[in-house]
């Protein structure tokens, strides 16, 4: 998990650690630093604010042997890391739930992401997270478009106890959200979660429909779930998503299969959306509701 960062990381400790800091000596190492987070897939206005940080704080240390100050280095580290990392507070959102419930309307969430990111799986997951926070959650299968899709989530999430509304592939997506949405309000539901189908920055077609949705149920919360495997990627495509339909939140999924680990320090910096939760395994408890410390105690500075 994360390997290619802590790697870096610790090997940036390692190095100041046990060097003679001259001013050559240290940049050099700095630059080796940008350039494995940089391979590890850590976008460069990320990385360079890591290693500015890192640099400032090597200016204040007056000692030029670092040995003592292993523990200094680190610091530096976790502190540019905590100011990156943005993340969102799902107290947030259970507020939002109590203020809904006495107008007796539920919370709506629009998730979308490109296909394969993770959405359907984090979907049930985040009902069953809410679930397991008292509140009651019915699904919308607005991915009338890849074979399988409505079967996946059907199984998902009644196999998990969740009324799942669908209807037939090929239906208006806007529609199955629309329906869902008078559901919840009938049987005075919580939250409607919506999921819908793949996006790529090519299909505009997909694209209006995802703006349509949006348009019909009015979301209170749109969720981009991004694949953390994908690094550079799904940093882009994120902030392709949040220019086309505006995104509150970003869900990380795949974080326990990432071997690299940069989008989960990058996509909340390089986007400016915070993070809500890392997915971290296949199974519907597999869900971190606090980004940061899991990623900070992951690259051992937590
Ligand atoms: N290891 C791991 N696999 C995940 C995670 N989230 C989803 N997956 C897997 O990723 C694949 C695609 O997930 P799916 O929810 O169908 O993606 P969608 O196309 O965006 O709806 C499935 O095999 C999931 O089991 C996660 O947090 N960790
Ligand atoms: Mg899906």
């Amino acid at each position: 998990m994360l390997k290619g960062i802590s790697k870096a990381f610790a090997g940036v400790v390692d190095r100041i650690a046990s060097t003679q800091l001259s001013a050559d000596e240290s940049e050099r190492i700095l630059s080796d630093f940008y350039y494995q987070l940089v391979a590890s897939d850590v976008a460069v206005e990320t990385a360079e604010v890591v290693v500015a940080n890192l640099r400032e704080g090597l200016q204040s240390v007056k000692v030029p042997r670092f040995s003592s100050n292993r523990e200094a280095v680190k610091d530096f580290l976790k502190k540019a890391l905590e100011q990156l990392i943005k993340t969102a507070d799902v107290e947030q959102i259970v507020k939002r739930a109590e203020e809904k419930k006495k107008q007796g309307r539920p919370v709506v969430i629009l998730f979308v992401g490109p296909n394969g990111s993770g959405k359907t799986t984090t979907v049930v997951k985040i009902a069953s997270y809410l679930r397991r926070r008292g509140y009651t959650v019915i699904l919308a299968s607005s991915d009338t478009f890849r074979a399988g899709a409505i079967e996946q989530l059907e199984i998902l999430g009644s196999k998990a106890g969740f009324l799942v509304v669908s209807q037939h592939y090929g239906a208006d997506p806007a529609s199955v959200a629309f329906d869902a949405v008078n559901k919840a309000v009938a049987m005075r539901v919580n939250f409607v979660l919506i999921d819908t189908a793949g996006r790529t920055e090519v299909d505009r077609g997909l694209l209006e429909e995802m703006r349509k949705i949006k348009r019909v149920v009015n979301p209170d919360y749109v969720i981009y779930t991004g694949d953390a495997l994908a690094g550079n990627v799904a940093v882009n495509q994120a902030r392709m998503f949040h220019e086309v339909v505006g995104l509150d939140f970003v869900v990380l999924a795949k974080f326990d299969a990432d071997a690299k680990g940069g989008s989960t320090i990058s996509i909340s910096h390089a986007t400016n959306v915070p993070l809500l939760f890392l997915g971290t395994g296949q199974s519907l408890e597999d869900l971190d509701d606090n980004p940061r410390r899991r990623i900070l105690e992951t690259l051992s500075l937590g």
